[in-house]
């Protein structure tokens, strides 16, 4: 019996550091690829949590649909797209610095 429970806590401890680390280390491969490289607003670029995981914002389901059809990187046409019509196309935003992905956040007139 007490072997039993030993195997099923190693067992638990190992199934939540592989969910762990394949979780963590998704994140840098992922932001590599936007043209800023993640470095304004992280996770928060495709993602309505800042921390990531869940949801994606307007830009993220257009990287889904548009980035991953391609091969899953950052094309022209993403590039040329405007995820939360806003006016300003995803470009624009990352030549700026605003969040392409979030409604509030568009580069000054
Ligand atoms: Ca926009």
């Amino acid at each position: 019996m007490l072997f039993r429970t030993k195997t099923a806590v190693y067992l638990g401890i190992a199934v939540f550091f592989f969910l762990f680390v394949s979780t963590v280390s998704a994140r840098p491969f992922r932001l590599g690829k936007l043209p800023d490289k993640g470095k304004n607003f992280s996770c928060g670029t495709c993602h309505v949590n800042p921390s990531g995981g869940g949801s994606r914002n307007a830009f993220g389901k257009d990287y889904a649909k548009v980035g991953m059809k391609a091969g899953d990187k950052y094309t022209q046409d993403l590039g040329a797209m405007d995820s939360h019509q806003d006016g300003s196309s995803n470009d624009g935003e990352f030549a700026t610095g605003t969040n392409p992905g979030d409604p509030g956040s568009k580069p000054a007139n």
